[in-house]
């Protein structure tokens, strides 16, 4: 077996390890952070048991930290509170991005771990199954239920060789998506081998399992070895290690073989992660912002590379530079080494250690300006500003062209110095400083504690079964790879309603269509029209409760990312595959009947569509498992549990 078949293996509850069947797996370990974690807490609640069943939970908060109003900080004391009553773990806000932490502190080899958001699969750097899904898939997994999935397609990526000076980690996973795009790894789990994967240290492998998200993957994952076992100790967690490597006979669906040495500094150019080209492409372009940080690029080994290439320069005049580091161990750790004075000195704005301008909390770019992230999305508008104009990179291509203030080219830069080879390079720290002071464990008196619940905290709207005949208008017809920030966007405004529906409803595909709310409300039965790759990106269930709430019965789309699909499921929203044929045939305003749908859903796999207004009738796929099914016509996956329990 592979590494990754044998994670599922041990872990399987049902179904059998072939591509494309069925198949639960039972969970270890849960994370969630703010955006995301008041829901599936109050999804929690709602199943009403009084204690998690996991070996380990964890609550984050590290996406709105602003706390412009009242609203976050009742969600911070609601989280917290709630976590202390259920037996979860809280990283208090300030100790870091919830990967980051994670992976330093919590993540395990062998074990499964399921988080409520998309970058997740960052803890399959550790030989774990990392896997990102909706709440309330999470708060069931909290509850002692397994993770029901597709089961995917192996797909090994083969390394061989060594990265040139001035190339990293993130340029390997910039090629894969280059490769792959941003739908290539749609039901498949990528599993990293090769001579190539021997020289990666455990953050440098969290940049690849990262931003696998970025390909549709549902997981990223490499062996568990030396490399592993010298993290791990320098965490002071050598117990937590064990060996995870594939059998000498294991096998794979697919391979993809990547040559280090060949790979050049890389770099997405805007708006979308797989519109990758190599730096010196872009090279003398002006830079206006250059952000390093987010969970992608914020290990001490990327802060450190930035600070000794920033060391004794100056950030050029024209180039506004952020730092938001992952996590505080890496803080600490830049602040005793001296680095963080070398930064500040250089000119380096250093913001909290939380996801900050990667969410758009703050930092939106000037008015067409460019500004490159060392980030793993560049989504249009999501780092706030219309039309932005935001490349992703490498921290060595984002501190080398904060100096210069124009995008450069790392190896360019580095061969105007004749320092030793040593001043660009960064090892893994034998010993990280340990203070895990700002993680509060669970009470021990839980029937004591009271959950706070301000007035943002509202309750979790529920949908009814599902009609026997739908007849509904197109609310929007989009086109392919609408994201979840499309649907659902984020930033400072709008992430302080994650915990209050009717109120984020408001801005249901807001940066599209700013009547979409109210048209769909008015119409009460509402469909979208969407294209291949329909809700890639994050993990917010929002894209689908939030739709549910304004009366969206049914998504029709080409193909769909599998984190919203399941969210779809969960709340009772049907997403239906339709052909090009379909898909052309259909204008916004349209009107379509689904005449016998409920006992379609029941009997057969296709589901018919008559197009009211010339009365053709016309064929979609459900695609559903049969639990599925059941969810679907029960309205949601809340009401299936409910009645299961009857
Ligand atoms: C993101 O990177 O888009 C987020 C914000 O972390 C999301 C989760 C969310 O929307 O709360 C994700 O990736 O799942
Ligand atoms: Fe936070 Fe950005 Fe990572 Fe999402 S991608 S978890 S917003 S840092």
């Amino acid at each position: 077996m592979n590494v990754a078949q044998k994670l599922i293996s041990s872990h399987l509850v049902s179904g059998s390890m072939v591509a494309g069947n069925e198949i639960a797996i039972s969970i270890d370990q849960t994370l969630t952070q703010d955006a995301t974690g008041t829901m599936a807490y109050l999804e929690f609640e709602a199943i009403g048991i009084p204690k998690v069943k996991t070996k380990l939970s964890v609550s984050y908060v590290d996406h709105n930290t602003l706390q412009t109003g009242f609203e976050n900080a009742d969600d911070h004391r609601f989280l917290q509170t709630i976590a202390s009553k259920y037996g979860i773990y809280f990283s208090k806000p300030g100790n870091g991005i919830s990967h980051q932490v994670h992976l330093e502190r919590f993540a395990k080899p062998g074990q499964t771990l399921l988080g409520s958001d998309s970058h997740t699969p960052n803890a399959g750097a550790v030989g774990m199954l990392a896997i990102g899904a909706g709440g309330l898939s999470v708060a069931m997994a909290m509850a002692g239920e397994p993770f029901w999935m597709v089961m995917p397609k192996i797909l090994c990526v083969n390394l061989t060789g060594k990265l040139q000076k001035g190339v990293g980690a993130k340029d390997i996973i910039l090629e894969i998506l280059r490769r792959l795009t941003v739908k290539g790894g749609a039901g498949k789990i990528l599993e990293y081998s090769g001579e190539g994967v021997k020289n990666l240290t455990v953050p440098e492998r969290a940049t690849i399992t990262n931003m696998g998200a970025e390909c549709g993957a549902t997981s990223s994952v490499f062996p568990s070895d030396e490399q592993t076992l010298a993290f791990l100790k320098a965490q002071q967690r050598k117990s937590d290690w064990g060996l995870l490597v594939p059998d000498p006979d294991a096998v794979y669906d697919e391979e993809l073989n990547i040559s280090l040495n060949t790979i050049e500094p890389l770099i997405a150019a805007p708006s979308s992660p797989d519109n990758v080209a190599a730096v010196r492409e872009f090279a003398g372009i002006p830079v206006k912002q250059v952000c390093i940080g987010s969970c992608i690029n914020s290990s001490f080994i990327d802060i450190m590379l930035a600070a000794k290439i920033l060391k004794g320069k100056k950030v050029h005049p024209d180039v506004s530079l952020t730092i938001n580091m992952g996590s505080r161990q890496t803080l600490l750790m830049i602040s005793k080494s001296r680095a963080l004075a070398d930064l500040i000195n250089a000119g380096a704005r250093i913001l909290e250690c939380a996801c900050g301008p990667c969410i758009g909390m703050g930092q939106a770019p000037s008015t067409g300006a460019v500004s490159l992230r060392t980030f793993n999305r560049n989504f249009p508008g999501r780092s706030g500003t219309p039309n932005d104009q935001v490349y992703l990179c490498s921290p060595a291509t984002a501190a080398v062209s904060a100096i210069e203030g124009v995008i450069t080219d790392p190896r360019d830069y580095f061969k105007q110095f004749t320092v030793r080879g040593s001043r660009f390079t960064v090892k893994l720290p034998p010993k990280y400083i340990i203070d895990d002071s700002m993680i509060i464990p669970p009470s021990k008196e839980p029937e004591k504690v009271v959950v706070e619940r301000g007035p943002n905290i509202k309750p979790l709207p529920i949908k009814g079964e599902l009609e026997e005949s739908i007849k509904a208008k197109i609310i929007l017809k989009t086109g392919d790879n609408i994201t979840t920030d499309d649907i659902m966007p984020a930033g400072a405004k709008i992430l302080s309603l994650r915990s209050n529906i009717a109120a984020i409803s408001e801005y249901v595909f807001s940066r599209i269509d700013t009547t979409f709310p109210v048209r769909a409300k008015t119409s009460g039965n509402g469909v979208v029209l969407g294209g291949i790759n329909y809700g890639q990106g994050s993990s917010r269930e929002h894209a689908a409760l939030a739709p549910m709430y304004l009366g969206i019965k049914i998504i029709l789309a080409k193909s769909f990312a599998r984190i919203h699909r399941d969210n779809l499921i969960n709340f009772g929203i049907l997403p239906l595959t339709i052909s090009t044929d379909v898909y052309d045939t259909f204008e916004q305003d349209r009107e379509i009947q689904f005449p016998n749908i409920a006992k379609e859903i029941r009997e057969s796999s296709e589901i018919t569509l008559i197009d009211v207004k010339t009365g053709r009738k016309y064929k979609a796929e459900h695609g559903l498992t049969e639990r599925q099914r059941n969810i679907i016509l029960a309205g949601g996956l809340l009401n299936y549990i409910k009645k299961r329990s009857l």
